[in-house]
């Protein structure tokens, strides 16, 4: 199929104003009547034809205000020819029937356990019925349900419900995507919100039956997000009920629908047995980034999917914003960045890279990524730190009152910030449509009592972009005295040309830079460093997040020098330098446990390529646990710490309890390189009454070849607990040691319990098993024959996930000779498999290009 362009953006040629649903559910035969008044929409060129979206629709009949049009379906939808459509407002009718049981695919209507749900981003409503299935295309909706389901819901606020049937009328008008309907046998727990002006609201969060004692948590991060989105940005909620619905099958986390989010249940189901604090902190982070999606994204929606980052990357900024307001801000940067070197830098420096502001796409469920969303989110931040708060709250109150209701694009977002601020933002929007990560390289002089940084900026080719323009680039900069002081105090250095020099005078001594603090740029930054900086960085920076950079950066360098020479012992003053950050009680014990753990083996990898090296996946491996273990000798009260951790009282998920558990997970891994026998990690698992110690002892025995009982004794506990089941695969296909990962992913994807049409247990065993750098990796290709075989078979069954989950293949071109063939061998096999979705043809072919 041809790509959709950006620049061929015309307006809808007819608007929607008002919307009739009325659904009879049946299982495999559900009736959709719709009833859409219409009108020619007058910023179009007149005496178009109606073109209608529509997939997998049998059409029944069809009228324009009341009279029978004969119109010819295709596969994408049907046209009704400009001649019988009226140059006034009319009403068009149309019956389908759908098949929700038929629809794995997840995306329109479908079943999940027994329950009816939808999906219609980006483009399901058209699975549900006729519709110009478009963001710009906005109405309001009224929804009749007939079913005999206890539960049966849609957007805004019930009107009206008997035996058999029940209404819904949503005032505000949304765009298709955000129409939802869910059925079914639910149960709810029920809370209420009153918001600043003093209206109250109902907040139901429905499950199934047997679920309602695991939604406690999530329920009190919807009202701390509803009262944060108040203070932080002066935006109340707007309907009388706020619903939020959890579902077993699901593509990913949730889905923002006006008034009714759906959630995939591992992002609201939570109690201390079954989910770990990270799994805690995920469901606050979600539930708020869908909520906050009231405001960015439904009230303000986008012109068309290009402008996906208007409510993507804004949302996660805020998501993130309100996240470090719960928690702290200093841990939440270094797992936000974390987590976008792992995803966005490894995208953006591969074959799938993109603009956050793409140009074309074949499937737009595709653009869904980490470049749209995070690095859209980092653009804001860069933002925000440009003009400061102060000016960035105006713009976003004036975004609000320019915008509300209405489906806007990238110009308009950068426009309000112009007008607020009166500053000229054209070559900062060079963020938007440049691809890659900028590498920034500085040098540094010191004469006379003059300090001056030299910067020089490059952005490497990618695809369909060989040139680029130097950016804006914020750099947060201190200067720090040999002692460790300020000398000079943070201030953002703002880069805009290809290489530009800063000048500091009147020091008394050299001083050392701190660069990029707080990571206010998401670019590279390239600096030559000598072990006796980064020691000192990692006991001095006044910033923590570079603080914790340099100890990150220091065990990266040392990793190189030890895949370079498996003789080579770690640095002393490495070790030393992480021993003293684990020594100092002054530090939250979160941070500490983030800078005791290792770079990634996905981390190292990178280092030892722009080391010059082809690393090899299982020398990276042997490399961290050498590294590791020589941490673990380092530190001699090891045992001592690790009692004196212990969080007493019964278990809560807050901040500070988590803190100290991570800190004692990552003693209990360092200890366990110390004991052949696993002791400690066994006991551990034998007595944890929480998850978050039954999978960090787990964890550990898994890794190191030992996991056996546990593993079957964790599955007897928890056979019947989906959710806990999808760990007891993640644990085992993401640390299996390589010599045995393949063939345990195999067996294990033979089980009956493998249920591989959920999403969730797919990516549990397929998906991690990618993350699984040397097992994945086997020299062999065992990893990546199992992998394509399975990618192969859920394709025509959930082309979404597929594609989702074959990006892990985006790195194959940064391996050797050997490997690559594998890959390439596998990546053709699937590209010539007949009937391929267009979601992974669309992504294998820009991974083969
Ligand atoms: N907006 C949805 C994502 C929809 C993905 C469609 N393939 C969830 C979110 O970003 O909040
Ligand atoms: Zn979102």
């Amino acid at each position: 199929p041809s790509p959709i362009r950006l620049r061929d953006y015309t307006p809808p040629a007819y608007l929607v104003d008002a919307v009739h649903l009325t659904f009879r559910l049946n299982q495999t035969a559900t009736r959709v009547v719709a009833r859409l008044s219409m009108r020619p929409n007058p910023a179009a060129e007149p005496g178009q034809d109606l073109r209608f979206d529509g997939e997998k629709l049998g059409l029944i009949r069809a009228t324009i205000d009341g009279q029978p049009v004969q119109v010819n379906p295709d596969d994408t939808g049907l046209t009704v020819p400009a001649a019988l459509v009226p140059d006034a407002p009319f009403t068009w009718e149309a019956e389908v029937e759908i098949d929700p049981t038929g629809n794995t695919a997840l995306e329109g209507l479908y079943m999940s356990k027994g329950m009816y749900c939808t999906q219609c981003e980006a483009e399901g409503f058209r699975k549900i019925t006729y519709f110009p299935d478009r963001p710009d295309v906005m109405a309001t909706y009224t929804v009749r349900i007939e079913g005999d389901a206890p539960v049966m819901l849609s957007n805004g606020n019930p009107t009206a419900r008997g035996d058999g049937w029940a209404e819904w009328h949503d005032p505000w008008p949304k765009p298709s995507y955000l129409f939802a309907l869910v059925a079914g046998n639910l149960v709810s727990h029920d809370d209420s919100f009153t918001t600043r002006s003093g209206r109250k609201v109902d907040l139901k969060i429905y499950v199934r039956p047997g679920d309602e004692g695991k939604c406690a948590y999530a329920m009190d991060a919807l009202k701390r997000s509803m009262r944060w989105d108040e203070e932080a940005y002066g935006r109340e909620y707007d309907l009388d009920l706020f619903m939020i619905v959890a579902v077993d099958d699901f593509n990913m986390g949730a889905m923002e629908n006006k008034g009714l989010n759906i959630f995939n249940a591992k992002y609201v189901l939570a109690s201390p047995d079954t989910a770990t604090d990270q799994d805690y902190e995920r469901i606050e982070s979600i539930i708020a980034h869908e909520y906050f999606h009231n405001w960015t994204g439904n009230r303000i929606t986008c012109r068309d999917w290009f402008q996906l980052c208007l409510k993507e990357g804004l949302t996660v900024y805020r998501d993130q914003q309100f996240s470090g307001d719960q928690r702290s801000h200093a841990v939440k940067r270094i797992d936000d960045v974390l987590m976008l070197r792992a995803r966005q830098f490894r995208e953006d420096a591969g074959p799938l890279a993109h603009p956050v502001r793409p140009v074309e796409y074949v499937e737009i469920n595709n653009f869904y990524t980490a470049t749209v969303y995070e690095k859209g989110a980092e653009v804001i931040g860069m933002l925000r730190r440009l003009v400061g708060p102060e000016a960035y709250r105006r713009a976003l109150d004036l975004y609000f009152e320019r915008h509300d209701g209405q489906a806007c694009t990238i110009e308009d977002w950068i426009a309000v910030f112009e007008d607020a601020t009166g500053r000229n933002l054209s070559q900062f929007s060079l963020w938007y449509a440049q691809s890659g990560t900028p590498r920034v390289r500085v040098q540094e002089t010191w004469k006379d009592g003059v300090f001056t940084l030299t910067f020089s900026q490059t952005l490497p080719p990618t695809p369909g972009q060989p040139d680029k323009e130097p950016m804006v680039i914020p750099l947060a900069t201190a200067l720090l005295s040999p002692e460790g002081a300020e000398v000079v105090a943070e201030q953002v250095l703002e880069l805009t040309q290809a290489r530009q020099s800063f000048r500091f005078e009147g020091l008394s001594a050299r001083p050392v830079p701190s660069i990029n603090r707080g990571f206010s740029a998401p670019v590279i930054l390239e600096q030559d460093m000598d072990d006796a900086r980064r020691g000192f960085l990692l006991a001095h920076d006044t910033d923590p997040f570079n603080r914790w950079e340099a100890g990150r950066e220091f065990a990266r360098a040392v990793l190189v020098r030890m895949l370079k020479d498996p003789a080579h012992a770690p640095e002393e003053t490495l070790l030393e330098g992480l021993h003293a950050v684990l020594a100092d009680e002054t530090l939250d014990p979160e941070f500490r446990a983030l800078a005791l753990r290792l770079p990634t083996a996905e981390e190292v990898f990178d280092a030892a390529r722009r080391d010059g090296q082809t690393p090899d996946p299982a020398m990276i491996r042997q490399a961290l646990l050498r590294l590791e273990t020589a941490l673990a000798r380092r530190i001699p009260d090891l045992r001592a710490r690790l009692d004196a951790l212990a969080v007493p009282g019964p278990y809560s998920p807050d901040a500070a309890s988590a803190g100290k558990r991570a800190l004692r997970g990552r003693l209990l891994a360092l200890l366990t390189r110390l004991e052949p026998d696993a002791a400690t990690a066994r006991e551990l698992f034998a007595s944890a009454d929480n998850m978050t110690e039954t999978m960090q002892a787990l964890s550990l025995l898994v890794a190191t070849g030992q996991g056996a009982q546990a593993l079957a004794r964790f599955h007897e506990r928890w056979a019947s607990e989906g959710l806990v089941l999808d760990k007891w695969y993640a644990v085992q296909a993401s640390l299996t040691p390589p010599e045995n990962a393949p063939e345990l992913v195999a067996e294990l994807a033979g089980r009956a319990d493998f249920e591989w049409k959920n999403p969730n247990r797919f990516r549990s065993l397929i998906g991690a098993f990618a993350a699984n750098m040397a097992g994945f990796h086997r020299a062999d290709g065992a990893g990546y024959r199992l992998f394509a075989d399975w990618l192969i078979r859920l394709d025509p069954v959930n082309p979404q996930t597929t594609a989702r989950v074959a990006g892990a293949f985006e790195t194959w071109r940064q391996f050797d000779a050997g490997r690559q063939a594998l890959i390439l061998t596998q990546l053709q096999r699937i590209s010539d498999t007949k009937g391929l979705s267009k979601d992974t043809t669309e992504i294998v072919g820009r991974i083969l290009e």
